[in-house]
């Protein structure tokens, strides 16, 4: 019989749903040692956190982290609140003896990044960061084409986070919903948001990155903020896009912006190696492109795997070959690995101290933006 493992979640928004389903879930599909209990979800307004838990199935509300950290019954405590809070929340969680499962970007800057490292390694919790799209199936897939030496040496890694719904100049900043636009709950706009995740899935397939060359925009400077009711300055980058070099002797070309119109959240890479090379997008997300110079002339081409066969990663644990799955199930194989991690003694990763890397690469972005120079990964 799997283990329980209590769940105590702090926040409730988007990414709190998509945490609570892959708890809710995992067990349906996965043989695991552990099973996920939704125990307590926080959050200060007590009423809606209680709206939430009755829609989820968390068996109690709690409207203080602090109380929820002092719990006996929680094992792991689930950060899916604004950036701001992350340090503060996991270093308590950390000396509370608690595992901790943080909504990404680590922080709101590597300095931050590196307390939270300490303290979860000083304490010995597990630890890892939600950076969910590592383990779309197609995407752990090419993870493995590339570990098997198909690609040969890789020359490009291209990478987009393109989104529109930031572009009306009506839109306010900050308060539940809309922090990700203000600068002092968030840390930064599409870097921190959404190059992330584009930086994360990089480094993890093609190996670390050792400068970078930026550029960010904010095409609207001022919105009214729903915390004060003033119209604010905007802090955060609107677009930014960046040239990198990989360790591995590979170029990087980078680009987000949420005022790209028509698209909604459309996450795309391609890699070239000098043998074959891989394509991908998040709106076809089953898919993976793979063209292979190796194969015969008059047929090289193209091709497009559909990713739903029981031998592709994860697939053996959903429905019959040709049937996909879809977004949410990346956070469902995020608790799988985790959980399996705490079982195996292999953490699962990214680890804390493995996304830091990502905040490091946001941060030197950030700064070759301000500064206009070429600018290392500290
Ligand atoms: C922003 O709109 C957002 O929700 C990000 O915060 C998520 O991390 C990304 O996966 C989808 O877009």
């Amino acid at each position: 019989m799997p283990r329980p493992y209590n769940i105590g979640m702090i926040g409730y928004g988007f990414m709190g749903r998509a945490h609570s389903n892959a708890y809710a879930n995992v067990s349906h599909y996965f043989d695991l040692e552990y099973r996920p209990v939704l125990k307590a979800v926080c959050a200060r307004d007590a009423a809606k956190a209680q709206a939430f838990a009755d829609q989820w199935g968390y068996e109690s509300v709690e409207t203080d982290w602090k109380k929820l950290l002092a719990r006996k019954d929680i094992d792991a405590v689930d950060i899916c609140t604004p950036n701001n809070l992350h340090k503060e929340i996991a270093i308590a969680a950390a000396q509370a003896g608690k595992a901790i499962l943080c909504e990404k970007p680590l922080a709101m800057n590597a300095a931050e990044g590196e307390e939270m490292c300490r303290a979860v390694e000083k304490a010995g919790v597990a630890n890892i960061v939600w950076y969910n799209y590592r383990r779309v199936p197609a995407v752990s897939f090419a993870k493995q084409i590339i570990d098997s030496g198909k690609l040969g040496k890789i020359f490009h890694y291209r990478a987009n986070f393109l989104q529109d719904w930031t572009i009306s100049a009506d839109l306010p900043q900050g308060g539940q919903g809309l922090w990700r636009l203000d600068v002092a709950a968030a840390g930064s706009g599409v870097t921190g948001d959404l190059l992330a995740h584009c930086i994360d899935t990089a480094i993890w397939l093609n190996g670390g990155i050792g400068s970078v060359s930026a550029m960010t925009e904010t095409f609207i400077k001022e919105r009214k903020h729903n915390l004060t009711g003033k119209v604010e300055k905007v802090g955060i980058d609107d677009a930014c896009a960046f040239l990198c070099r990989f360790a591995n002797g590979s170029l990087g070309l980078f680009e987000s912006t949420r005022y790209a119109r028509g698209h909604k959240a459309l996450y795309t890479l391609e890699i070239n190696g000098e043998k074959a090379s891989i394509k991908w997008d998040l709106h076809d997300l089953h898919r993976l492109q793979y063209f292979d110079h190796r194969d015969e002339g008059p047929l090289r081409g193209w091709r497009s795997i559909h990713v739903t066969d029981g031998d592709h990663p994860y697939m053996g644990k959903w429905w019959v070959p040709g049937l996909a799955v879809g977004y949410e199930t990346s956070f469902v194989h995020q608790v799988a690995d985790f959980l399996d991690g705490l079982a195996s003694g292999k953490p699962a990763g990214p680890t804390f101290r493995e996304a830091l890397e990502t905040q490091k690469i946001c941060d030197a972005v950030l700064a070759s933006a301000k500064s206009g120079a070429w600018t290392s990964v500290g």
